[in-house]
């Protein structure tokens, strides 16, 4: 079983359940307009990209990523108050702070295969080997286009596999979906089991699929080419430096002896316009 949330639930009771199951729902975590928006941006690229996606998609997906290039509507997205909330509260004893790690509409069109149960931190094995315990480096989001129902293919999540050792593998009856509304949330950690499920009906089952990672780590797509300098300068502060327009620690990942952020504020003239203070790194 998932447990659900509204945004409004105290904080510390999601982040409680995030942290014991693996696994939490937040039914109301972005708004039905901003999923409207963003959708009606980058209607035209999906429709053109192919259903496929190979073995490891199981065959029926239909996927298109820069999402942040193609609309500024994903700023809402990524910056929703519960998803960072929560962010905050796994990722923050770990980093100063953390970045986008991926960020994808997934669409699941009937007919394809079960996605094979993996983890999001599985990108870093060998070298970098969590086991259970040990600090998180990721927390994972998808976000409900369309409602995600059984019969479309809501994602398949195993809670609690989190404390498993790594080598264990899921029963089918300690697999559940995750079954909500557009617009709610499916948070878990990076640890935790998960694949995308078979649609048995004819009308696609559409997500927005990312997370969050520490800041020092790299990130496993590269936001910084996804959504280039001049698509980034749409975007509000909070945005681009979750994008990864944001030095860590506080010189990890600087261009020209300067924090990112800055850079980009000096060299685009519309960042500069929103008074966002530039600073040297330099004496740093
Ligand atoms: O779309 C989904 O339900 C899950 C996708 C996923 O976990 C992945 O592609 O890594």
């Amino acid at each position: 079983m998932i447990r659900h949330f509204t945004a409004c639930d105290s904080h510390q009771d999601m982040l409680g359940v995030l942290l014991e199951d693996g696994v939490i729902i937040v039914d109301d975590a972005v708004a039905g307009a901003t999923l409207d928006r963003l959708m009606t941006d980058l209607d035209e690229d999906l429709a053109g990209a192919p259903v496929g996606g190979g073995e490891f998609f199981g065959g029926a997906m239909r996927r298109i990523h820069s999402l942040a290039w193609r609309s500024t509507a994903i700023a809402d997205v990524i910056t929703a108050p519960v998803l960072t909330g929560l962010a905050d509260g796994v990722l923050l004893d770990n980093c100063r702070n953390y970045r986008i790690q991926v960020l994808g509409l997934f669409q699941v069109w009937q007919g394809g295969r079960l996605q094979p149960l993996h983890r999001d931190i599985g990108v870093y094995e060998p070298y970098v080997l969590r086991e259970p315990g040990s600090k998180e480096i990721l927390l994972s989001w998808i976000v409900a286009v369309s409602d995600f129902t059984t019969a479309n293919g809501a994602t398949r999540i195993v809670p609690g596999s989190h404390t498993w050792p790594r080598d264990r593998i899921a029963r089918e009856d300690e697999v559940v979906q995750a079954e909500m509304p557009s617009g709610a949330a499916v948070v878990y950690l990076g640890s935790v089991l998960h694949g995308a499920a078979v649609n048995t009906t004819d009308q696609p089952r559409s997500a927005i699929v990312s997370g969050y990672a520490v800041g020092w780590l790299r990130q496993e797509e590269s936001q910084l080419l996804d959504c280039p300098p001049e698509a980034a300068a749409r975007l509000p502060l909070a945005a681009r430096q979750l994008l990864g327009y944001r030095a860590h620690s506080p010189i990890l990942g600087w261009a020209e002896q300067r924090d990112p952020d800055d850079l980009l504020a000096e060299r685009e003239p519309d960042v500069a316009a929103e008074g966002y203070k530039v600073q040297s790194l330099q004496n740093v």
